[in-house]
């Protein structure tokens, strides 16, 4: 009921399957949504995904990092060692005390662009930073997710300063839970406060009612209205000039950036809602660190 709400308001899922994407090695952009607990990650994630690949809402349960691909293999934990083991659809037995992160394969349209990890909340006093830390250096973009009412707290300043630098301009501060806020001139006020405060450590601050999104059930103007529109836009603009910085320095002239066939997929399956081709921007050679595996993080 809720998933199909989500699968009508994102308008991701129609299209989904083309078969070559799955076989594909190609490295696609890493969004890893981060935020403290109850923020809303795991809702966006369903959102932008169409459907719930983890449970919402966990709570008795740590996850470890949640690591979404496009694909149809099942799914596998990566052990603290780089073990590796098939896991069931509740990842019963997963514990963040001996699992680096789990893989979900889906075949969601959305997926096509990008690979998104769900992290844990970055505040729960019984999770330790290792756990996401030793998982954030495999990440392009964050998008980070913070409650509107009350935003941008310390404890998520102190975390986001400890970033690499790289990350700031790539990265997008999302004002969650925006409903909360009844009047108009007192989001208003919290999107200018928090602007302000993050100046220069987030490409933009968005905000957004996920709930509204959810329930908009394909209305464009309720989507636009619950800020989900900007955030889809914004979001595809900075895979895209992640990829773009990317197969700039490796890809030969035969298969050139503009013709991808994953952007125009993605912007099929926004459907009318009209996206705009960003303008390309070379972004800087980021150094990389160590891989978290041997092998590449999609199986053959
Ligand atoms: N009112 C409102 N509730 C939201 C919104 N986004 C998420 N929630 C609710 O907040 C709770 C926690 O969300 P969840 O996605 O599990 O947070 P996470 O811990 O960051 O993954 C869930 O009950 C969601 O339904 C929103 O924009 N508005
Ligand atoms: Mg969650």
């Amino acid at each position: 009921m809720i998933e199909q709400g989500m699968e009508q308001s994102a308008g991701f899922e129609e299209a989904a399957g083309r078969p070559e994407a799955s076989s594909s090695d190609e490295r696609r952009p890493r969004v890893a949504l981060m935020g403290e607990f109850s923020a809303g990650k795991s809702t966006l994630s369903n959102l932008l995904i169409g459907r719930s690949a983890l449970p919402v809402n966990v709570t008795a349960t740590q996850l470890p990092p949640v690591w979404m691909s496009y694909g149809h293999e099942p799914a596998y934990r990566i052990g603290l060692d780089g073990d590796e083991q098939e896991v069931d659809s509740s990842f019963s037995g997963v514990s963040v005390h001996d699992t680096r992160c789990v893989r979900v394969f889906l075949e969601s349209k959305f997926l096509m662009n990008c690979d998104l990890i769900d992290m844990p909340g970055i505040s729960d006093p019984n999770m330790d930073a290792a756990v996401w830390q030793r998982v954030i250096g495999e990440a392009d973009i964050v998008l980070w997710c913070s409650h509107a009412t009350q935003a941008w707290r310390q404890s998520e300043k102190a975390v986001w300063d400890m970033m690499p630098d790289e990350f700031y301009e790539k990265s997008l501060l999302l004002l969650t839970r925006m409903d909360k806020i009844r009047s108009e001139r007192d989001r208003g006020r919290v999107v200018k406060r928090v602007q302000s405060e993050v100046e220069g450590l987030f490409r933009d601050v968005l905000p957004v009612s996920l709930i509204k999104a959810i329930e908009s059930k394909g209305d464009p103007d309720a989507w636009a209205e619950s800020g989900a529109d900007r955030l889809v836009k914004s979001l595809i603009e900075l895979t895209d000039e992640v990829a773009t910085g990317r197969m700039g320095r490796r890809v030969s002239r035969k298969i050139r950036p503009e013709t991808r066939p994953r952007d125009a997929g993605l912007e099929d399956a926004i459907g009318e809602r009209v996206v705009e081709r960003p303008a390309k921007i070379v972004m800087p050679t980021r150094v990389r660190p160590r891989p978290l595996v041997s092998r590449p993080p999609s199986r053959p």
